[in-house]
């Protein structure tokens, strides 16, 4: 009998470490020491024997028992184990990858650099305004103090529109449009900024394009002067460019402005010392500004003697390529993935 129960407890043990799934294992547990088992067939025949014989055979059958059922014990830990592992593994769902492999795309540029001057604005109290592209030439040019025959009109060469009489309708040559409306819809005090798309008749190069970006900033409140214009353009430009790059007002000429000057502010690749971005100057030109010219204000009813404002326009597309030291402007509207995505 003891040599039936080592044979037992052996081939036990073997068909424990053989099963490969626990519904392999619960086969097992019932062959090994179920009903029907050896061990169970034995167990009847402990009757059969002296009591002697019988307790010593009866120590040892139970001993064989409890270590096979701690064997099967060990045996299904280990196999739930496995299986609740391959489980996880199968039910893992990498959604790492997914962002990875999917390109995303972003804002254009331009479109940044536009949202980043609208915030700056915004900051220091502006509001923005946008307007038609499509515009009437009293807007564009009329209520600007630009009349028909001015000669200033060669400084905006114009798109027109088949629309009306002849050359009465045209895509704006800048958002100053949008300034005059703004002017007829709104009481002063006035502080607010014009992005927008623009255009003109020129041949692409590096530095044209028929169809660019402006933004122009409009101030309309009592005893506004040229201070408070210089002192703006300089907070912009330190709020824009940094604390080290500063801003310069130059004479020059608008119809709408008067007095009228250039805007320029230290070359942001020298800072100063003079560069081949600057033309050895050490300043680069952003734009144009000035007070509003009288005839503005009368133009939309405005009593120049009551107010006073200011006014400026630089392109957004241009402060583009100087802040990425880009050389030319077609690269940003060649729509070229490889190039865009890098901004
Ligand atoms: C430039 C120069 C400028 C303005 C725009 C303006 C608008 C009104 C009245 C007076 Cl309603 N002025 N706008 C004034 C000076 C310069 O833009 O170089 N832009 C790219």
């Amino acid at each position: 009998m003891i040599d039936d129960l080592d044979r037992i407890e052996q081939q036990g043990r073997e068909r424990i470490a053989s099963a490969a799934t626990l519904d392999e294992l619960r086969g097992v547990e019932a062959a090994i020491l179920g009903k029907r088992s050896e061990l169970a067939t034995l167990k009847k025949c402990l009757a059969d024997l002296l009591p002697d014989e019988r307790r010593q055979a009866g120590q040892a059958l139970n001993a064989v028992r409890s270590r096979l059922a701690a064997a099967l014990a060990d045996r299904r830990h280990e196999l739930e184990d496995r299986e609740r592992a391959e489980r996880f593994s199968a039910e893992r769902l990498d959604l790492t990858e997914l962002t990875e492999r999917r390109r995303r795309g972003h804002l254009h540029l331009v479109t940044q650099t536009r949202d980043r001057l609208e915030d700056l604005f915004i900051g220091m109290g502006f509001t923005v305004a946008e307007g038609p592209e499509v515009e009437t030439d009293w807007y564009n040019f009329e209520a600007l103090n630009i009349p028909p025959a001015h000669p200033a009109r060669g400084m905006w060469d114009t798109l027109y529109v088949e629309h009306g009489a002849e050359q009465s309708t045209l895509l704006r040559t800048h958002t100053s449009p949008v300034q005059i409306r703004v002017l007829q819809a709104q009481q002063p005090p006035i502080y607010s900024v014009m992005p927008g798309r623009v255009y003109r008749r020129d041949t692409p190069d590096a530095s044209h394009l028929p169809v660019f970006h402006q933004i122009e900033g409009l101030v309309v409140d009592r005893g506004i002067s040229m201070a408070h214009l210089a002192g703006t353009l300089e907070a912009f430009t330190s709020a824009y460019f940094g604390g080290s790059i500063h801003s310069r007002l130059r004479p020059s000429y608008f119809p709408f402005t008067e007095p009228s000057a250039e805007y320029d502010i230290n070359c942001i690749i020298c800072e100063g010392s003079g560069c081949r971005t600057c033309g050895q100057t050490g300043w680069l030109e952003l734009g144009g500004c000035g007070m509003v010219h009288p005839n503005v204000f009368a133009a939309v009813g405005l009593d120049p003697e009551e107010w006073t404002g200011f006014a400026f326009g630089f392109g957004i597309d241009r402060l583009a390529l100087m802040r990425h030291g880009i050389d030319d402007l077609r690269e940003l509207f060649t729509n070229d993935v490889r190039f865009l995505e890098q901004f």
